[in-house]
């Protein structure tokens, strides 16, 4: 009895959240420490797929090791970077070298507003270019802006407060200056940057997996690989109708179209429309949903279903 008694001690599942997925493996932070977890039952198959950022219990076995065997549901999730449970996405985008694309950063920032997550956005190398244009734009349309230089950190510490808390995941292009504008922030991290991987001829994409670092501050980061436009166009998408609510600064406006039903493209007494004339709206804004509008219009309902979680 007593013996039965303390496997089952044993074996209580430990709550645990996902830092690291690779090969397989996933490192999971619980209150024993960091354990080495393979999925168990449904979550060695491919249809549940475990994600950084997922709250899991997690069945320890021998020293450092363990079974995930349970899953909680998700606050929310993304597929490319993918995560879970996120507080805030944050864009970074190179203001300069390589050069911003407005297009990919609002159909960013709409993917993230269909899912319910905030978006924060950072323009980097402001040593490099006038970062003021863009943030205006960005701060016109409703987000919170950090413009900001990793290589001196001016303006780093601002961004850094906001990050230290709350999960955020960041994403961006290849080279935006992600990983250095996390080490300027948290210097402990030692984040391989572009700057030393040619050095070491790896060439693009110097980060090669999502992980989740502690802060130190109670909150997560984590870094991603930058990724290419198709990857989110192909997986994540929504019915054209719907798109304008993924616009925050149509809010106030779109409501005082002439007809119902109003695209915002080309109808006559469109408050969009009026409002882009009149500058409330920023251009470079509308101009990304026509094209995204455009894109998504085509998309078959076979294709829709395939909207969803990972
Ligand atoms: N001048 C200047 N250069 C920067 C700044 N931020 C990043 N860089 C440089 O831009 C290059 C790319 O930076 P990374 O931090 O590796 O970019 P990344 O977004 O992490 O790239 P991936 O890991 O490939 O997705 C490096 O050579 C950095 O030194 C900045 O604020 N100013
Ligand atoms: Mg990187
Ligand atoms: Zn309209």
């Amino acid at each position: 009895m007593r013996g039965q008694g303390l496997e089952q001690q044993k074996k209580a599942p430990l709550e645990g959240l996902i830092l690291r997925s690779q090969g397989g493996f996933y490192q999971v932070l619980t209150e024993a420490g960091e354990l080495q977890c393979r999925g168990r039952g449904r979550f060695r198959k491919e249809d549940t797929q475990l994600v950084v950022g997922d709250r899991v219990q997690v069945e320890p076995t021998q020293e450092g090791c363990g079974f995930i065997t349970g899953l909680e549901p998700r606050k929310n999730s993304l597929i490319r970077p993918p995560v879970a449970n996120i507080d805030r996405l944050a864009l970074v985008v190179s203001s300069t070298q390589p050069a911003p694309n407005l297009l990919v950063i609002d159909q960013l920032t709409a993917i993230a507003a269909r899912r319910e997550i905030p978006v924060v956005l950072v323009f980097t190398k402001a040593d490099l270019a006038d970062t003021g244009p863009l943030a205006e734009v960005y701060r016109k349309a409703g987000y919170l802006v950090f413009q900001v230089d990793s290589l001196s950190g001016a303006g780093t510490a601002e961004a850094g407060a906001l990050f230290a808390r709350g999960i955020t995941a960041f994403c961006g292009n290849s080279g935006a200056g992600k990983s250095s504008l996390l080490n300027a922030i948290f210097p402990e991290l030692g984040l391989a940057t572009g700057g030393i991987s040619r050095k070491l001829g790896r060439g693009r994409h110097t980060t090669r997996h999502v992980e989740l670092f502690p802060t130190g501050q109670g909150g997560y980061i984590a870094d991603t690989p930058g990724f290419s436009a198709i990857d989110f166009l192909q997986f994540q998408r929504m019915p054209a109708q719907e798109l304008e609510l993924c616009f925050p600064e149509f809010e106030g406006h779109r409501e005082r179209c002439r007809f119902t039903g109003c695209s915002h493209r080309v109808e006559k007494g469109c408050a969009v429309l009026a409002a882009v004339e009149a500058g409330e709206i920023p251009r470079s804004r509308h101009e990304s949903y026509k094209a995204i509008y455009e894109e998504l219009k085509t998309v078959k309902e076979w294709e829709l279903k395939k909207e969803g979680t990972p």
